[in-house]
Formats: C-alpha cells, structure tokens, sequence
C-alpha cells in the first residue's frame, strides 16, 4: 500500500527527470521499467542525447585544431604528452606537495580517493593551477569533449590503490559513466605504470553505433534487478570478451609519463586498470557532466573557483547531515595530509564500510 502511494507521488518527477541526466534504473521507476526500456525508453534518451551532444559538438569545432577534432571523433579520447611547459609543470608539482590544508578522502572498493577542492583558498596555494586553467588546449579540449561551453569541475585527485583491506575497486570493471557523451580529463602529476593503476579505454567506444545501442537496450532491461550497484545506478559495466560482437578492439592502456593530459568521453567504455601492488597516481582531474537535454541550469556561467566552493559545501552539508545522525558522510575530512602521502590508516586497516553507488561522479556535482 504505502508502496503504491509512494509510486503514484513520485511519478511525476520520476517522469521529470526524463528530461535531465538522471540515470539511476533504481531510484527512479519509470527510467528503471522494464516494460517501458521494452519498448525503447532507454534507447531513445540515449539516441537522443548522442544527437544533441554531436549537433552541440558541431558548434564548438572551432574550439580545437582539425587534427585533434578527427582524432577525438574517431577514439574519443586525446593524450597530450609534455600539457605544460616543464618549469610551470615543476612549479604545479611543488605546489601540490606543499599543499596541506583540508581535503576529503572517500573509498571505492580498496581504493582510496583523495580530493582537494579548488575554491579560492586552495587555489591561492596552487596558483600554477592557472596556467592549466588559462590554457586553450585544456579549455578547448574539455568543452569539445563535454559537447558544452562550460567550465568543468576540477580537483587534485589522488588514487591510492590496495591502500585498506576491502573489496576489489568497483571502477576496475570496463564501463560507461553514463547513458550520454561526458567528459572527464586527467593531468598526471605522476609516472603512470601499465600495472599500477592506469587509465583503460576503448578506442571508439563513444560512438554511438547499432551495435552499441541495441546492446544499451538489452543493458536496460535488467538494470533495475542487477546485483551490480553500479549498474542499478545508470553505470553500465561490459565484459572485455563481449567488446568483439560490438565491433571494438580491447582498451587501450595508459601508461603514461608526468604531465601528461589525457581528456575522455567517458561515455566510452573505460576503467581503472588493475595495480598489482599498493601505487599511487595523483593528478588534476576534471569532470563535465551538465544535462544531456536542454536545461536552464547547464547555461550558469560557473567559475572553476565557484564550482570548487559549491564541492566544499556539498561535503559540509555531508558533515551536517553526520552530525544529525541522518546519515553517514562518505567524504571523510582530513588535515594535514598531503595528496602525495600514503594512506593514513597504513596499508593493514580494513576500508571505512563501503556503500555501493557512483562515488566518482558524485551525484550532487550532476550539473
Ligand atoms: O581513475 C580512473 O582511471 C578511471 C576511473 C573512472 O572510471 C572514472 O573516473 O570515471
Ligand atoms: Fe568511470
């Protein structure tokens, strides 16, 4: 009973939210029903949203060089060897070792993530975050891949991996973020190795091709009883051997020097490849997610320092809803500690309990 009352109250918005990114087969009925996904739901926001994203794209070709447009659409991802300069890469570098004012840290599996928020205060101890801010590659290839003409959200980002005794990381598994096309980019401020955790992606999975929407239609139909968290949350996972009857090679790894920039449709399949031992990979992350739709709020003129705000204050109200006892704040406060330094805890403690869901794209920075 209550749970039809609850359904006939929600429909309304759970329809709403049709028109927005939201994703989860779960949380919302109507996205999560089988019957409607039958009958070509899912398929259709995805066709959609890929159309608008090119029509988009289209209108920000003049952001990136003809090479690197090519490039991008044919792989959906562009690497950029040697980003900055080496004297301000080298001054970014010291600077991020000498940051060591608040940040948070969250586990995903055994991973442990560690963000630095870049409001004002952050940024005024890493000024030579600027230098990649102003660059108009950076700007360029972020708003191309991201098919919007908007500032991204932007952290220091360290993964510490095999860093607590818990399950295996949940972004190890090839997956699409989404049902859209999506950015994320990654800085590295360290040495990637092959089998230390590095970026893996599809080359070509972006595209929206037959293939890949009829299989985004099969996904659909059992998404909602997954026993994947993930997958009930709208992030479809693919095993590597099923790649070949969807027309794509296995992923391409990403072991990389320092200073390398990697930007990425994260639509495309992607994972965090495996580490064979405890390694550390820090880096200056952003992610571009606006609505897919046309939508009010994809048009705020963001700043790169109001967006690094708006993630402090979305851990403090965490913090607030902690200390009511309403919930536990996964994003755990830390002082002092640097994004270079090992995991606190040491390598022997057991992982803070983890609850399933999409800690990377933390749903309340969802533009
Ligand atoms: O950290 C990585 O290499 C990729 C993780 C991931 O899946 C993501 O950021 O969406
Ligand atoms: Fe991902």
């Amino acid at each position: 009973m209550f749970l039809q009352v609850r359904r006939a109250a929600m429909t309304p918005l759970w329809v709403a939210q049709l028109a927005t990114g939201a994703k989860s087969f779960e949380h919302n009925l109507v996205i999560g029903s089988r019957r409607l996904n039958e009958w070509g739901l899912h398929a259709a926001r995805v066709g959609l949203a890929h159309r608008l994203a090119s029509a988009r794209r289209r209108t920000l070709a003049r952001l990136i060089s003809a090479p690197d447009r090519q490039a991008f659409d044919r792989d959906g991802f562009i690497v950029r060897r040697d980003f900055l300069p080496p004297d301000q890469f080298a001054a970014l570098l010291a600077q991020v070792k000498a940051y060591r004012g608040p940040l948070r840290e969250i586990t995903e599996g055994d991973t442990i993530m560690r963000k630095v928020a870049l409001d004002r205060a952050a940024l005024a101890e890493l000024p030579a975050l600027y230098w990649v801010f102003r660059s108009r590659d950076w700007q360029g290839l972020v708003r191309y891949a991201g098919s919007r003409n908007a500032e991204p959200v932007v952290w220091v980002q360290s993964i510490l991996r095999h860093a607590c005794a818990g399950p295996s990381d949940p972004q190890t598994k090839l997956h699409a973020d989404t049902f859209h096309p999506t950015v994320k980019a990654w800085l590295f401020l360290t040495d990637v190795a092959e089998d230390a955790g590095p970026f893996i992606y599809v080359p070509g999975s972006h595209r929206l091709t037959a293939e890949r929407l009829s299989w985004e239609r099969q996904a659909s139909l059992g998404a909602r009883q997954s026993s994947n968290a993930q997958i009930r949350q709208g992030s479809f996972r693919i095993d590597p051997a099923e790649l070949a009857a969807l027309r794509l090679p296995q992923p391409r790894i990403f072991a990389v020097p320092a200073n390398t920039l990697v930007v990425a449709d994260t639509f495309g399949f992607h994972a965090r490849g495996p580490s064979v031992r405890p390694s550390l990979r820090v880096e200056i992350w952003a992610y571009g997610r606006r609505s897919p739709f046309p939508s009010f709020a994809a048009l705020v003129p963001w700043t790169a320092a109001g967006l690094g705000r708006r993630s402090v204050l979305s851990w403090k109200f965490g913090d607030l809803l902690e200390t009511a006892g309403l919930k536990t704040n996964r994003w755990k406060k830390r002082i002092g500690v640097s994004a270079f330094d090992p995991p606190s805890g040491g390598l022997a403690g057991a992982c803070p309990t983890s609850v399933p869901g999409d800690a990377v794209a933390d749903r309340s920075l969802a533009l």
